[in-house]
């Protein structure tokens, strides 16, 4: 008895895995955003794509490089997700922030950061949102 419920169990598992898997698998149904630009201006950097017609929103995913331990050397990388209906975004300096030392109040963020956005189209029986990235943009943190 208790061999055929350890059978079961792992059969379950290695199915649910199987399905995972193809389900990563799938292409989205939202084509990627196109021309994405990063450009940093006074203060803000602006994220400015083409329409996508297919998307009801976006997923804008910025990861800033940093030097955590001040060696010079870029070890870590800090991620910044944003969520938007249009398809340009400004987004302040001072909002690229993170506590790299730990010492409980945010530090500032500059160096070299790449960007790149995804169309979602959310909802009931739409399945999974695994749609295709833009082109990263490249741009430095002042
Ligand atoms: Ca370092
Ligand atoms: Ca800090």
């Amino acid at each position: 008895m208790k061999k055929a419920i350890l059978f079961s169990l792992v059969v379950g598992m290695i199915l649910m895995f199987a399905s995972l898997a193809m389900a990563k698998k799938e292409p989205g149904s939202v084509p990627q955003p196109e021309n994405l630009t990063c450009i940093v201006g006074a203060g803000l950097v602006t994220f400015d794509w083409n329409d996508v017609t297919e998307a009801v929103k976006y997923s804008l995913d910025v990861d800033v490089e940093v030097d955590s331990d001040g060696d010079g050397e870029n070890d870590m990388t800090v991620e910044f997700s944003v969520s938007t209906v249009e398809s340009l975004v400004n987004i302040a300096i001072t909002d690229f922030v993170y506590d790299i030392d730990g010492d409980g109040s945010p530090d500032q963020l500059t160096g070299p950061a790449t960007a790149k956005v995804k169309g979602l189209d959310p909802g009931k029986g739409k399945g999974r949102q695994n749609n295709l990235f833009s082109l990263p943009c490249e741009f430095n943190l002042p």
